[in-house]
């Protein structure tokens, strides 16, 4: 008998797609795409299709297990649910009698985008705990800021709605790897007519399908919106009636273009004047015209006004709330889970500190005293792959006297160094509900086997944990479908988003539309204080920012390091790889076989400078750190920039030689924050690149 289970895939894609799980003796032997979800259609991308190698993976984690050699060295023994949650509940007794709860340090983010795995097991229990919070900063805050700040909510277009598009910039996004279930959209567009413009410094594979493709220099995006804009107002191709009855701030914004003429803008961005020009009379010109961003492009230290400056040309082209018009970049703010239900704030101690994520290293180096983090507790991440500066992290979990816990599918990076490893349930062996942030679908995630060996869902852990340290609240202690419950239904009180969707409609299997209405903004009441696009923010202001949208002109300071070489430092990206999500499925045979080994794409111009060829074995360099690649000498990238897409477990580096552990490209990038709401700056990172010599 072979029975059907309806699932939800967890990875931190905009597409979140339903699949199809056929399971026989509580084995999976099948998982497919949903040919009824109205995203997904019936197809997964390429790291997802070969899902059971990673359920059934040789290298699953089944039992807890106890480090019993020094950190890092590979040394477990295996203990009990029992013996691991008695001893983490010991040790944090003793902190906590010491130093207090804010000693202990949750660190999560996006291994499953789950509202019970993610959303309320990084709450609920560590709010009760009074755990130090983690600000939450290495992903997209920058862009979410400042187009809450412009538009007031993340309301975006689905990706069915590029139907009606004629022209589209896709700016600094690469969705034929990130969010693939777009691309047969943008495809039928661009059959019946709509233009596509890809702006990235790297000729992305999305670049390659498009009709044009424009590559500025890194960071430089704001200028060029800026620059755009003044070409736009200067041939008075803006729409003067929209900017005077939808915006604040309009004249203030006009006046600020002066400073950015073509000439200006094209020294700033490496791009000629012409190309400056033309694409500012194109996107004038052509209506309904779409800009689509994501996050890549504001992972940099002026991020949040590139996307500000970026936000200010549908507005004055008046394309906001028009059909194919306006901005895409999530659809997240559609609904927003009742935050009482989600953090039971109320029945908690007052809020602990927060720590920025992306400076976990050097939180745990000296940075955060007072109490310092004496435990860490990691789950569904994996920060010595994924966060910046690997080595001062990889320092800071050295510490003898800090305790790590590590609750994992995988012996990753991060669990190597850690104190006590928990097994976790992969998505086939747990309970969740998921919305999309590409698309407005709900669905539920219903689990498929049962869990593998012992291992445990992230909420059940919650619950141990809550009752070892005498929490007995009957919020800390739900089932997920309890919890599912809960939420819905506060959240359904005040957000028509869900009316008519119930857990049980959910459970029937199929995903569900929010009920929202398409486009966004078409009634043209924006939901910023002022009602208005708020082209000059006065929210921004509050929080110590400048108001109006801006190129900040920001880049890594040349470090001396890197003036040894009498070469120029390169701009490094490492967006994400075709193969894996960050560094999860990274492991995975087949998945690896297809991406190749870890590689560094250089321009020819810059490679003949540094006497390197195609296959060459390079080092990249910087004062954080360093790591080999193999050098890809190609004109898919500008000059000046360097390319590796991030991911790789150091664990795996095919070039760690016996001197030298595994190292990624994270052991190079910049932790530095950006300008806004403590963003990542993984774009901000300077190189120095050199051949290496045999
Ligand atoms: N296959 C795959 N899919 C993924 C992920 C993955 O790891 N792999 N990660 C998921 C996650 S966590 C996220 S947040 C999304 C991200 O989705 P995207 O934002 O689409 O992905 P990135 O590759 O991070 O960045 C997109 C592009 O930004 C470009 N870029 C970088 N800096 C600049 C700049 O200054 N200006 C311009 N114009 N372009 C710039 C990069 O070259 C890159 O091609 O994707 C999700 N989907
Ligand atoms: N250089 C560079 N680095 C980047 C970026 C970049 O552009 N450049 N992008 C950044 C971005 S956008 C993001 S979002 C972050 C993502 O960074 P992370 O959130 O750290 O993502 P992953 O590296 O995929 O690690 C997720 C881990 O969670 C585990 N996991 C999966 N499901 C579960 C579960 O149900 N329970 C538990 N306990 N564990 C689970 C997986 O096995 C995996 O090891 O990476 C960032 N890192
Ligand atoms: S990673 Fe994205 S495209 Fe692939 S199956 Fe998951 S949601 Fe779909
Ligand atoms: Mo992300």
């Amino acid at each position: 008998m072979i029975q059907s289970i309806h699932g939800v895939c967890p990875h931190d894609c905009p597409d979140t797609c339903s699949f199809i799980t056929e399971v026989k003796d509580n084995r999976a032997v099948n998982l497919y795409g949903d040919p009824h979800h109205p995203i997904t259609q019936g197809w997964l991308c390429a790291k997802v299709r070969p899902y059971l190698e990673h359920v059934y993976h040789p290298d699953r984690l089944l039992y807890p297990l106890k480090r019993v050699g020094p950190k890092g060295s590979g040394q477990w023994a295996r203990l009990s649910w029992d013996e691991a949650i008695a001893e983490i509940a010991e040790r944090w007794q003793q902190i906590i009698a010491r130093y207090g709860a804010a000693a202990i340090l949750p660190y999560s983010y996006s291994g499953t985008l789950g509202l019970v795995q993610m959303s309320v097991t990084n709450g609920r229990f560590w709010n009760r705990l009074g755990a130090s919070r983690l600000q939450r900063a290495i992903c997209g805050n920058a862009a979410e800021t400042a187009v809450e700040a412009t538009l007031g909510a993340r309301h975006s277009p689905s990706y069915e709605e590029v139907a009606h598009s004629r022209l589209i910039l896709i700016w600094g996004h690469n969705p034929a790897s990130t969010a693939p279930h777009f691309m047969p959209s943008l495809t039928a567009a661009q059959r019946e007519g709509c233009q596509v413009v890809v702006i990235d410094p790297r000729r992305t594979r999305t670049a390659r399908g498009a009709d044009w493709h424009v590559a500025p220099l890194p960071g430089s995006d704001g200028a060029l919106a800026l620059g755009m804009a003044h070409v736009i107002v200067a041939e008075k191709l803006h729409q003067p009636d929209w900017l005077k009855n939808h915006t604040v701030g309009g004249p203030e914004f006009q006046e600020r273009l002066v400073d950015y003429p073509p000439s200006r803008v094209a020294a700033i961005t490496g791009l000629k004047e012409k190309i400056i020009l033309d694409l500012a009379r194109r996107y004038a010109t052509t209506t309904p015209s779409l800009i689509k961003i994501s996050d890549g492009l504001q992972r940099n230290l002026q991020g949040g006004q590139t996307i500000r400056a970026i936000c200010a040309l549908p507005a004055l082209t008046g394309q906001y709330g028009l059909r194919g018009g306006g901005l895409a970049y999530s659809t997240s703010g559609y609904l927003q889970w009742d935050k009482a239900a989600l953090h039971h704030w109320d029945e908690c101690p007052p809020p602990s500190r927060s720590v920025n994520m992306n400076r976990l290293g050097a939180a745990l180096t000296g940075e955060v005293t007072d109490p310092p983090i004496l435990s860490l507790y990691v789950f569904g991440a994996n920060p010595m792959a994924s966060s910046p500066n690997v080595g001062l992290i990889a320092q800071g979990l050295q510490r003898p006297d800090l305790f790590t816990v590590v609750h994992e599918l995988f012996l990753t990076d991060t669990a190597d160094m850690a104190d006590l490893v928990l097994p976790t349930t992969s998505q086939l062996e747990q309970t969740d509900l998921h919305k999309g942030y590409g698309h407005t679908y709900l669905a539920y995630n219903q689990a498929a086997i049962a869990p593998l060996g012992e291992c445990k869902s992230n909420w059940e852990v919650m619950g141990l944990l809550a009752t070892a340290m005498g929490f007995h609240e009957t919020w800390l202690h739900q089932t997920a479908d309890e919890v599912i419950t809960e939420i819905l239904t506060a959240t359904a009180a005040h957000n028509s988003a869900l009316s008519g969707i119930t857990l049980d409609k959910l459970k029937s299997g199929e995903a569900r539309p929010l009920a929202i209405k398409q486009p966004p903004f078409a009634d043209l009441n924006f939901p910023t204080p002022s009602g208005k696009v708020e082209l000059y923010s006065t929210a921004l202001v509050a929080q110590g920012l400048e108001p109006l949208p801006s190129y900040l002109n920001m880049a890594e300071t040349e470090s001396e390091f890197l003036g040894k070489n009498d070469l120029p430092a390169l701009t490094l990206l490492t967006g994400a790889a075709h193969h894996f999500v960050s560094s999860s499925l990274a492991n995975q045979g087949s998945l690896l076989a297809r991406e190749g080994v870890p590689f560094l794409e250089i321009h020819p111009t810059d490679a003949t400078a540094r006497h390197i060829a195609n296959g060459d074995g390079v080092m990249v360099e910087n004062e954080r750190g360093s790591c080999q690649l193999q050098a890809i000498v190609t004109d898919t990238v500008r000059p000046g920039v360097v390319v590796s897409p991030k991911g790789r477990w150091g664990k795996l580096d095919p070039f760690a030689t016996n001197g030298q552990n595994g190292r990624n490209i994270n052991w190079l990038t910049s932790d530095a924050l950006g300008d806004m709401a403590g963003q990542s700056t993984f774009h901000s990172t300077r190189v120095w690149v050199r051949r290496k010599e045999d």
